[in-house]
């Protein structure tokens, strides 16, 4: 008999919906021993909060955080609250006893981070962050076969996030709907939002990061207030380019802006080792291309994986050879490893401890943007 699980959700936007989906979804597909409740909701607008819980099925609706994470009956918070609330909602949290999991980026910047780092580990509280393109199947195979020694030495790795959303000048900052722009709501602007995202992938993958220099831009300099209407000068970086070393001796290079034209999502990533190389892309999800430079040369050229098969990660507990998964699955994967996790005792990776590393990387993006010169990690 599965065990229950009581969520409490913090937020109602986009990832508290990807997150419900998910926390609904997981019992169906994965046995992991746990059932997840949609137990409560809080955000401050009364009429939204009632009517998402209403959407979602959870039982109840809170306006004030802290009720949730004072309930007696809530065994885990899920964090979707702009970045600015991670730090003090994960240490209530963590100091009431509750298990974790927020939203990426853990926090704004590496201080304000290792607060929550050490808040769980006190605590001694299960936790997780929602970096959740790890669990694309096709990446973690890609993951898989660099760690089986598949591409040899690894020389290059490359990353893009582009997206196209924060061209026009009119778009506002602050608000509910464009917080992301807002440098105290958000910390940084893409190189927290999209470029952690790859950092994320590339340091799992890849080891981690020794040295980097950074260019970033902040092309739109002003932008009216979303609530006051008044304009403010922009604080976020728009986009950002990075040269890196990584442990292994092999180059990072990874770029990211919400202003290239035409792209709404444009995760790619490739891989070029001694042995061969491997790619993939966010908006073909199921498809990893592979060069392997050991076949007969007769027959070299890049192999197209359709990565649907029951061997290949979490597939096996999804449809039938051939039928694809999307964006949403990934979500749910990675609530099956913390609860996987919770049975097992070693926890589902990246933990708030993790996390803190792909902030460091962060924050030396930032800071190289700024200063122009290289930063040793
Ligand atoms: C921004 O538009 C955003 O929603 C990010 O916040 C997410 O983390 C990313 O996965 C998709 O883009």
């Amino acid at each position: 008999m599965a065990k229950s699980l009581n969520i409490g959700m913090i937020g109602t936007g986009f990832m508290a919906r990807v997150h419900s989906h998910a926390w609904s979804s997981v019992a169906h597909f994965f046995d992991t021993g746990y059932r997840p409740i949609l137990k409560a909701v809080a955000a401050r607008d009364a009429e939204k909060v009632k009517s998402f819980a209403e959407t979602w099925g959870y039982e109840r609706a809170e306006t004030d955080w802290r009720k949730v994470i004072e309930a007696d009956d809530i065994d885990a918070i899920d964090i979707c609250v702009p970045n600015d609330m991670h730090a003090e909602i994960a240490i209530a949290a963590a100091e009431a006893g509750k298990m974790v999991l927020c939203e990426k980026p853990l926090a704004r910047t590496e201080a304000e981070s290792k607060p929550m780092v050490d808040a769980v580990e006190k605590a001694g509280v299960a936790n997780m962050v929602w970096y959740n393109y790890r669990r694309i199947p096709a990446v973690t195979l890609i993951k898989n076969m660099v760690a089986d020694g598949k591409l040899g030495t690894i020389f290059h790795y490359r990353a893009q996030f582009l997206q196209d959303w924060t061209i026009s000048p009119d778009v506002p900052q602050g608000g509910a709907a464009t917080w992301r722009l807002d440098v105290d709501a958000a910390g940084s602007g893409v190189t927290g939002d999209l470029l952690a995202h790859c950092l994320d992938t590339a340091l799992w993958i890849n080891g981690g990061i020794s040295s980097l220099s950074a260019m970033t831009e902040t092309f739109i300099k002003e932008r009216k207030d979303a609530l006051s209407g008044e304009t403010k000068p922009v604080g976020i970086d728009d986009a950002a380019a990075v040269m890196s070393r990584f442990e292994n001796g092999s180059l990072g290079l990874f770029e990211s802006t919400r202003y290239a034209r035409g792209h709404k999502a444009a995760y790619t990533l490739e891989i070029n080792g001694e042995k061969g190389s491997l790619s993939w892309d966010l908006h073909d999800l199921n498809r990893v291309q592979y060069f392997d430079h050991g076949v007969d040369g007769a027959q070299h050229g890049w192999t197209n994986i359709l990565v649907t098969d029951g061997d290949h990660p979490y597939l096996g507990k999804w449809w039938v050879p051939g039928l694809i998964i999307g964006y949403e699955h990934s979500f749910i994967h990675q609530v099956a490893d913390f609860l996987d996790g919770l049975k097992s005792g070693k926890p589902a990776a990246p933990t708030f401890k993790d996390a803190l590393e792909t902030a460091r990387v962060c924050d030396a993006i930032l800071a190289s943007g700024k200063s122009g010169k290289w930063v040793t990690l």
